[in-house]
């Protein structure tokens, strides 16, 4: 494709919210008070995991419809962790993506359930989705992929680590192996659910797209550290400086913040080198890592 991937952010965007649009029950479906609260929680954001799959299917020249389900799946289980971990029980938090957090707007049972609604929801997605070209075998594949990335050896586990390590001064390894639960395993998922659409793709760039995804997926969350301290509420549209209030260990707090920084714009140097299989074909996930590099919130 001649035109930059940053002309095509906003469509892909539109996807996403057409793909919302077509799996999220209509808000007046009954339970009514529990498809409006999914959709409330469902708004907004930066919709960064879909676009990494749709820059990762471009790279690989998929069509998008092909990665529309995969892209509605991701997100719907990042949206589920984020109102999960917005609650009293967790990071008990009142703001999010600028607005009051669906616990908030609703109360902590609806959000519970939110969770519990967009987590199924997202799993269906990928095994009803039959119309984009894929087969049985690689939607369950994608399955799998994501019960892994979100579950007690992915994302929940992290999260179950953090909690555990509030007011406790991790070390680095430990810090390291949490981040790459929490918030890595999701991201690093995004590549490889891009690479599944893929009917037959060469191991070399099967592995550039994971190590691409796994040095990404550490730097975001390096960087959400160092966001907590250097931001605003108002920027981050959720409570700055939480993970001070709430004693835990971030890359800042162990290795200091000019090292933080440095830590990750050497992740995304190498995101960057893995992508070289790709040759020019890496421009919209190149243009994704430096987007992602210089986010403010
Ligand atoms: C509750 C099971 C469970 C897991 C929670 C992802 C997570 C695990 C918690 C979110 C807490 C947090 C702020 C983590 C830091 C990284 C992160 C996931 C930030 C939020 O993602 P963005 O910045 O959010 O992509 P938007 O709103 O833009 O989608």
């Amino acid at each position: 494709m001649s035109e930059p991937f940053a002309s095509r952010v906003a469509a892909y965007q539109q996807r996403l919210r057409d793909g919302f649009e077509r799996w999220l029950p209509p808000a007046g479906c009954y339970p009514a008070r529990l498809h409006e609260a999914m959709r409330y929680a469902s708004d907004g954001g930066k919709r960064l995991r879909p676009l990494l799959i749709y820059a990762a299917g471009e790279t690989l020249g998929l069509p998008a419809r092909a990665l529309d389900a995969p892209a509605c799946a991701v997100e719907m289980i990042h949206v589920y962790s984020l109102v999960h971990d917005d609650l009293p029980a967790m990071d008990d938090d009142d703001l999010r993506r600028g607005r009051p957090t669906t616990h908030k707007a609703y109360d902590e049972a609806t959000a519970i359930l939110v969770g519990d609604g967009l987590q199924a929801l997202a799993f269906h997605v990928l095994a009803c989705d039959r119309d984009a070209g894929l087969g049985a075998a690689q939607r369950l594949r994608m399955v799998e992929i994501l019960a892994d990335a979100a579950g007690s050896r992915g994302m929940v586990g992290g999260q179950a680590v953090d909690l555990q390590s509030e007011g406790r001064e991790l070390t680095l390894a430990e810090l390291e192996a949490l981040h790459i639960h929490k918030t890595g395993a999701m991201i690093r998922a995004c590549l490889l659910l891009a690479a599944t659409a893929a009917r037959e793709l060469p191991a070399v760039q099967r592995d550039a797209l994971d190590r691409y995804g796994k040095a990404i997926g550490l730097a975001f969350q390096i960087q959400d550290d160092v966001l907590d301290i250097e931001s605003s509420s108002a920027l981050l549209g959720k409570t700055a400086g939480k993970d001070e209030a709430h004693l835990k260990s971030t890359y800042p707090s162990v290795m200091g913040l000019p090292a933080a920084k440095a830590r990750a714009a050497e992740l995304f140097a190498t995101a960057r080198e893995a992508l070289a299989p790709f040759n020019d074909a890496a421009e919209p996930l190149l243009w994704l890592a430096r987007h992602i590099e210089s986010r403010d919130h």
